[in-house]
């Protein structure tokens, strides 16, 4: 069985999950997953693998979902709720997901889709319950693959991340023991649920350890502050935009209410931040507003979390801490040699945390781990007193903005599929709220081209967060002698 499934069976009275404001215990979870199983399963006693996409809001069903499929012995592919059809489509056939199961309020979208392409299609708000029959469910080795997520890389197209149970186990219980998870622990998710950052630091750590995770739809300042004034919460985690954002508020506020969040705050026991890298502005800020010292981690979707500050030893600031127990880690130059102590260079990941390989890209999995198995991440830092500090990326294609990891690849093939655009590329340029905000630079064809009306088509086309914030019209792109696109000194003209 599960390890999380076995530990809700070991408190099934405990309070599992809170929202819509209704409550549910371990028990309604596994009562309800299970069920979910059994729908999923019809006449097959084990899913085999097969790769079910489902677009679910974040809460109860969510989670039902996830462990239905998982129980079901089914690979789960969660899709992003604010995703446009081209990019849901991508997805589902890209997995080759033979069900799909979609939230009353995502049933439009997906509908035309279903009945194109013939998969299962699954409207949670119309399956009868009654109807169900439990149906046992089978036995699953851990070495099962067990979920896919996408992350854009220095390819155009983002890749399927494919997490094994063991994989998943290994990356929840590290962060459990390191950051002292208990039952007495209560969450609240604000996180977008089709990347690690949600799955596995909120919900997966709160569920494995008897904890409660309590539900927001949908991330706002003043809705996150309304949730932590009710006085339950005492863990929350979030990238560094979301604490921008609510310092930003804390500050527009009247001195009482802002010494009522600050006296709440600083009951809580853990506050993190992540998936991009925090400011040590932001830091700061958030120290006086809370009295936390925010504890800063590194992650990957391929790893899930890799290096960390201590839960119980000095944070610092503008450092991403040293590595989490059974994660093993080392610094290459561009030989692929490791590092003298003090000097720069990529880190490289193993251990049972990191993915077993990129969905149906052989090349692709192959490329990305040196021959004796050690994982390249592709970001470039360096250890100074046993603390690890990130520079950077290798590569300027990979753009980080609201904790998102976007490539500026995908951005320009889709732009240069615009008739009006001959040419274009894409920067990623630093910003205090964002960490990076995507900015295009393009050439036209058809000078009279609206850039309003060029935003609302690229919409259409990719999730908003991926789309440029900012364009710039110009008569040609910097080039090096051979030809390529010089993108430090395009960055300049966006100064
Ligand atoms: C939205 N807006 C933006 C961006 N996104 N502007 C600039 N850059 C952006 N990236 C604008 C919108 O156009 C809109 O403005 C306004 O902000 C509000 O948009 P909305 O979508 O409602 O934003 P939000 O709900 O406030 O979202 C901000 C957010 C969200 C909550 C920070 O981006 C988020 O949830 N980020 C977390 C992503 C995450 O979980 N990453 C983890 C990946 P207008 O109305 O004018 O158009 S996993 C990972 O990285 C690894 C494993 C790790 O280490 O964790
Ligand atoms: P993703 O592929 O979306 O999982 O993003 C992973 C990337 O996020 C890493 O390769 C880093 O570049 C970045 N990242 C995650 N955590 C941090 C952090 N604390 N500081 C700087 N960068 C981070």
């Amino acid at each position: 069985m599960l390890k999380i499934v076995k530990n809700a069976t070991a408190n099934p009275e405990n309070q599992a999950i809170i929202s819509d404001n209704q409550s549910y215990t371990y028990q309604d979870l596994l009562n309800s997953s299970h069920q979910f199983a059994s729908l999923i399963l019809e006449n097959l006693v084990d899913l085999n693998e097969t790769r079910i996409a489902f677009m679910v809001s974040p809460g109860f069903d969510y989670v039902s979902v996830q462990w239905g499929i998982w129980r079901a012995g089914g690979i789960a592919v969660p899709l992003c709720i604010s995703y446009p059809l081209p990019s849901l489509q991508y997805v589902i056939e890209d997995t080759g997901a033979e069900i799909v199961i979609a939230g009353a309020e995502y049933a439009e979208i997906l509908q035309p889709l279903a009945a194109e392409k013939g998969f299962r299609f699954i409207i949670l708000s119309e399956v009868d319950k009654a109807a169900i029959q439990q149906k046992k469910l089978p036995n699953l080795q851990s070495s099962r693959k067990a979920m896919i997520l996408y992350t854009s890389g220095t390819t155009n197209l983002p890749k399927g991340v494919v997490t094994t149970h063991a994989n998943i186990e290994a990356q929840v219980s590290t962060l459990v023991k390191s950051w002292q998870w208990s039952a007495k622990d209560h969450i609240l998710c604000i996180l977008p649920l089709h990347h690690v950052h949600g799955i596995i630091n909120v919900i997966s750590c709160a569920l494995l350890s008897g904890a409660t995770v309590e539900f927001l739809p949908s991330f706002s300042a003043q809705g996150v502050f309304g949730v932590f004034q009710k006085g339950e919460i005492n863990v929350f985690m979030a990238v560094p935009t979301i604490y921008f954002k609510l310092i930003s508020h804390w500050e527009s506020l009247p001195d009482d209410q802002q010494k009522q969040i600050t006296n709440t705050l600083s009951k809580f026991r853990l506050m993190v931040s992540g998936s991009a890298a925090l400011p040590v502005s932001v830091m700061e800020k958030w120290k006086t507003i809370s009295t936390h010292t925010l504890l800063e981690r590194y992650g990957m979707t391929e790893i899930g979390m890799g290096i960390s500050n201590p839960y119980d030893a000095e944070r610092k600031a503008g450092y991403i801490g040293r590595p989490l127990a059974g994660v093993k880690t080392r610094l290459v130059d561009e030989n692929n040699v490791v590092v003298k102590r003090g000097q720069a260079g990529e880190i490289q990941i193993k251990g049972k945390n990191v993915f077993l390989e990129y969905w149906n890209k052989p090349e692709a999995t192959q490329k990305t781990f040196t021959i004796d198995g050690w994982f390249k991440t592709g970001d470039v830092a360096v250890v100074e007193k046993g603390y690890y500090r990130i520079l950077g990326r290798d590569s300027i294609d990979i753009i980080k903005s609201g904790g998102y990891k976007i490539s500026a690849l995908e951005i320009e093939e889709i732009l240069r599929t615009h008739v009006a655009i001959e040419d274009c590329s894409v920067v990623g340029i630093p910003n205090e709220e964002w960490g990076e905000i995507v900015a295009a630079a393009i050439i036209l064809n058809d000078q009279n081209l609206d850039l309003k009306v060029l935003n609302t088509w690229i919409r259409e086309k990719m999730p908003a967060y991926k789309t440029p914030r900012q364009y710039k019209i110009v008569e040609e792109l910097p080039r090096n002698a051979m030809g390529k696109v010089t993108k430090n000194d395009l960055k300049k003209l966006f100064n």
